[in-house]
Parts: C-alpha cells; sequence; structure tokens
C-alpha cells in the first residue's frame, strides 16, 4: 500500500444540535473548529496522502466516498451519527478509525465501532497510527503518551475546511485540559488534570501568521496556570488584537491578572456560573464559584470593557421548580451579557454519570440526547417535564425585550454588537419548542425515543463566536 497515494477523508458528524439543514439558524453561525485542522496537518508528510476534511456542520456527507482510510471525531451527542456512517462505510471495505472526547471517555463504547480508535489527545498517536496503516500493521487501540507535550507541533491547516462556511477562522488553542475536578465536567474525566501547554512564543507567532486582529481561543480554561496565563497575556499586548475565551470566576478573584487580562485585550469571556445553589456547587467539586459574588464578577469585568457569557446548568440535586425563573431574572438583573442555560448532562466516564448510574437515575444511553438540551436522567426534586420545560422559560425570560434593554443598559460591548448577539439567541429562546426530529440514520429506522424528554432544540450560536466575527475592524 506504500507505493501508492493514501487518501484519507477526516469527518465530523453533524448531531441533533450541530447541523447545517434545518436548524434554527440557515448559516452556520459558528467559529471553525480546530479538530479536523489539526488532526490534518499531524498527516506525516513522508506519506503523501490525499486529505479531505468534511465538517458535516456545514457540508454533507457523500456516501459514496472513495477513501482507504476514515477518521472521525466523536462527542457524546454525535456518537450515534458516527457509529451509524462508520459501520456504512466499514461495510463498503473502508478502515474507520475513531478519536475525540467520547471515545477518551469511553473507549469500550466506541471500540466495536471501529478498525481502530485512539484514545486521549492524537498528536503523536495519530502520525504513528498511519504510518502503521501504511506498513499494514494497524493496531485496535492507540493511547496518548502520558508525557505528551504540545511543543513543536505544526499548526492547524485550516484550507481543509471552506472558510466561508464560518463566521470566522480567527480561532487558537494554547492550552489543554483544566486543573479543577468538577463532577460534571468531562475534561478531568478524559484527559486528567495536567494542563499542557503550548510554547508561548509558538502561540504569539501563529497570531501573528495569521496576521488576525482578533483571537478566539478554545482552551477549556485559559487561566488554569496561572503562571503561564500571565506569560500569554504579556505577550498579547505587544499584538494589540481583541480576543475571547473562557475563564472561571477565580479570575476575578485575583485582581492584577484580571487587569493583565483587560490590558492584553480581552473583550469577552465565558464563565461557567453554573448554579445559585452553593450545595449544588460543593456536592459537584465547584466549591470556588460563589454565588453571592456572581454580581461583583460581573461587574468587575464590566468595569475593565470585558462583556461576560454567563453559562448556567439547570437540574442539579439542589434545583426545584423555582430554579428556572430565580436564575433567570438573577442573569438580568446582575446585568450579565449574555446567559446561558443548559439541561445538566452526565457524560458517560464522568463522575455524575457514575453517580447517577449507581442510583438508578439514568433514564436513557441515547447518546444522541446528551446534547444539553436533552433530560436524560431523573431530577431529584421536579419531574423531568418540569426540567424540559423550565429550561426554555429561563430562556425565554432572559430574552425578553425588557431583560436585553435592561442588560444592554449594563453592557460594555457596544451597542449594535450587544443587540445582534441578544436578538441571535432571542430567536433561538423563542423557538426552542420547535420538535426536532432525526431524519439522517440513513441505514437504521428512527431510534426509539427512551427518556420521557421530549426532543430538544437545533443549534446554539456560539455566542463568543458571534461577538467576535461582528467586532468593526479597528
Ligand atoms: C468547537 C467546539 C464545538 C463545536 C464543534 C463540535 C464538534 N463536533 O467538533 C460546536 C460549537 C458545534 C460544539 C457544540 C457542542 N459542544 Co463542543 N466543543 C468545542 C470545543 C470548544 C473546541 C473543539 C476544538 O477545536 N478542540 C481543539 C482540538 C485540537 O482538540 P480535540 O477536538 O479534542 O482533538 C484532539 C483529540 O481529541 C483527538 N481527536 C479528536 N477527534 C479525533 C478523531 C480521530 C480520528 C483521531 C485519530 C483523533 C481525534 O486528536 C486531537 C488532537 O490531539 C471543545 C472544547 C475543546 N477545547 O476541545 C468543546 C467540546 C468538544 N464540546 C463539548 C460539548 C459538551 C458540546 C455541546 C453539547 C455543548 C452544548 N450544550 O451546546 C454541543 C454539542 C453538539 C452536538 N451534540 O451536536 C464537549 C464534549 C463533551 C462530550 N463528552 O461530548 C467539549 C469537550 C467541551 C467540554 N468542556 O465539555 N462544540
Ligand atoms: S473549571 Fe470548567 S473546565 Fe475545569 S473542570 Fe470545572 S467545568 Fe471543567
Amino acid at each position: 500500500m506504500s507505493a501508492t497515494r493514501i487518501k484519507v477523508v477526516l469527518i465530523s458528524p453533524k448531531g441533533p444540535l450541530y447541523r447545517h439543514r434545518g436548524g434554527i439558524f440557515r448559516q452556520s453561525l459558528r467559529y471553525m473548529p480546530l479538530t479536523l485542522p489539526t488532526l490534518a496537518s499531524l498527516v506525516p508528510a513522508e506519506l503523501a496522502a490525499d486529505v479531505v476534511c468534511i465538517d458535516e456542520g456545514v457540508r454533507d456527507v457523500d456516501l459514496d466516498l472513495k477513501a482507504d482510510l476514515i477518521g472521525m471525531t466523536v462527542i457524546t451527542g454525535t456518537a450515534r451519527r458516527a457509529y451509524a456512517l462508520a459501520a456504512h462505510f466499514r461495510r463498503r471495505g473502508i478502515t474507520v478509525v475513531l478519536g475525540g472526547p467520547h471515545v477518551t471517555l469511553v473507549p469500550e463504547d466506541a471500540q466495536p465501532h471501529a478498525d481502530s480508535i485512539v484514545v486521549g489527545y492524537a498528536d503523536e498517536e495519530w502520525p504513528r497510527l498511519l504510518r502503521d496503516f501504511t506498513a499494514g500493521r494497524l493496531q485496535p487501540r492507540y493511547r496518548q503518551s502520558p508525557d505528551l507535550t504540545l511543543a513543536g507541533l505544526p499548526p492547524p491547516d485550516l484550507n481543509v475546511l471552506p472558510r466561508s462556511r464560518y463566521l470566522t477562522t480567527d480561532v487558537f488553542e494554547a492550552t489543554r485540559g483544566c486543573t479543577h475536578n468538577c463532577s460534571f465536567c468531562v475534561v478531568p474525566s478524559a484527559w486528567g488534570r495536567r494542563p499542557l501547554q503550548r510554547p508561548v512564543d509558538e502561540v504569539v507567532a501563529e497570531i501573528r501568521r495569521r496576521r488576525a486582529k482578533r483571537a478566539i481561543f478554545v482552551d477549556l480554561n485559559l487561566i488554569a496556570d496561572k503562571c503561564y496565563a500571565r506569560d500569554l497575556f504579556e505577550a498579547l499586548i505587544p499584538l494589540n488584537i481583541h480576543w475571547y475565551g473562557l475563564a472561571t470566576t477565580l479570575l476575578c478573584q485575583d485582581l492584577p491578572l484580571l487587569d493583565l487580562v483587560a490590558r492584553s485585550g480581552c473583550r469577552g469571556l465565558l464563565m461557567g456560573l453554573e448554579s445559585l445553589s452553593r450545595r449544588n456547587l460543593g456536592d459537584n467539586q465547584k466549591p470556588f464559584n460563589h454565588p453571592d459574588e456572581y454580581a461583583r464578577v460581573v461587574g468587575l469585568l464590566h468595569e475593565r470593557g470585558i462583556s461576560l457569557q454567563g453559562c448556567f446548568v439547570f437540574g442539579l440535586d439542589d434545583d426545584t421548580p423555582d430554579v428556572f425563573l430565580d436564575t433567570a431574572r438573577f442573569a438580568v438583573d446582575a446585568g450579565i451579557d449574555l446567559p446561558r442555560f443548559a439541561i445538566v448532562t452526565p457524560f458517560p466516564g464522568t463522575p455524575l454519570f457514575q453517580r447517577l448510574a449507581g442510583e438508578g437515575r439514568i433514564l436513557t444511553t441515547n447518546w444522541e440526547l446528551y446534547d444539553g438540551q436533552h433530560v436524560v436522567f431523573k431530577p431529584a426534586r421536579m419531574s423531568v417535564a418540569d426540567l424540559q420545560a423550565g429550561n426554555e422559560r429561563a430562556w425565554k425570560y432572559a430574552y425578553r425585550w425588557a431583560g436585553i434593554a435592561r442588560r444592554l443598559r449594563q453592557s460594555p460591548a457596544s451597542w449594535p454588537l450587544g443587540l445582534l448577539t441578544n436578538l441571535g439567541y432571542r430567536h433561538y429562546a423563542r423557538r426552542l419548542h420547535k420538535f426536532y426530529t432525526c431524519d439522517w440514520h440513513f441505514d437504521q429506522p428512527p431510534p426509539a425515543r427512551e427518556a420521557a424528554s421530549p426532543p430538544g432544540p437545533p443549534a446554539l450560536p456560539d455566542a463568543v463566536s458571534i461577538l467576535a466575527a461582528s467586532e468593526q475592524d479597528r
């Protein structure tokens, strides 16, 4: 096989929340994800492989496509689609490799659906796998080595996806992982608590090389390691860019670091506020979030020109049917620029899933419903229907005209930008009730809905993306 050029096709399968047809928004309102561009850049040059990437969020997969090897990235919500595609292509005699967060969390779930799987980050294992494949000695499983570093890796190849189909391609990655251990979060369960970091000079060089005027960092927690964070933010100052990313509320307990964040050009942060209940936060290993400090967090960010996308989850054990409007009112009153609500999802492989399974409270393992918008477990203090409907009520309340106007008055974002992002979310909130049917199981009948929950809404636009993409060039 090594004598002929091999064709590698990389696919990011669609899920109920991420697809390009029939959703609330007619075109992708998202930034370009880095998964496929990263994997494409790691294909060893000496293999001279033809590499084609398909993001099913923006383009259909041709079921008759030609390939020697297909690699698919799998998150829990897209696992069913990935497995259906894998079965189809394997029947056609094509070798299928699966990797990504879901495969890393529950390898035994993915293994039967693939010729080979990659567990963990694949920056070393994917090239090794491809060399083995061309030499005819593909192994069933590859696992990230514990001493992986991100230094010296090739930058993602953004040309493998159609740039025009995304709101922006100014997407960067500086770190991976998080040092915390929140029970509902996939990050510590999948990848452990040792953060991986790209050398700061490599991140800066990539931003310069791409001549980016703004940057969206997909890092899960940019301040997980404060020493690294300081170095990175210092190095961003001379670039004179605006940037957006994710951090925890701990940032606002370190005012010098917060000032540095602002000086380095930060204009928007996404933070997991999660809950107004101290008990919920304590029970789920996120005790460093203090609900009585949330309003102060908003104020500190706003004073420095930083908008906040504040994310809450509903359905933790201390939540009662009052939680929805209480939380939505709080979000409006506190001036959170873009409040976002989700139903807590016990992703397989997390401590939360294990606990709920142990208590006999998992209602379905239809992974397609594990998307943050469906109830997949039995809530402790309300019914499944209360939880499903309450989430929608919170969205509608927060995105009423009065709520929008109130938040816009306090927002540091320019008002056209603030209005645009709020209108996007209002549009979403008002269509949450729309039924979504799974019409893409080409080779099997539609799955029986095992849970008592109604199906949820189509994709939410990524607000960080909208914020950044609609920013005026300076
Ligand atoms: C961009 C993004 C999206 C995009 C695209 C998702 C997609 N299908 O890829 C959008 C905005 C659509 C999205 C939506 C959601 N997302 Co998202 N998203 C991200 C984000 C921020 C960045 C992805 C990225 O570019 N990473 C950088 C690349 C380089 O890393 P990587 O993807 O992990 O890939 C590496 C390895 O995993 C491995 N690998 C990955 N795939 C493959 C495939 C093969 C063949 C091989 C060999 C290796 C391999 O190799 C890569 C290099 O080491 C991640 C967080 C993150 N920082 O990773 C969350 C993340 C993937 N999302 C997550 C979640 C929960 C969601 C939502 C449910 C959120 C929500 N409530 O709306 C939805 C679900 C959508 C659905 N079900 O249809 C979770 C996944 C959890 C899980 N168990 O599935 C993550 C990990 C965030 C988190 N902290 O929980 N998301
Ligand atoms: S702080 Fe955020 S990224 Fe880190 S473990 Fe908790 S939820 Fe996950």
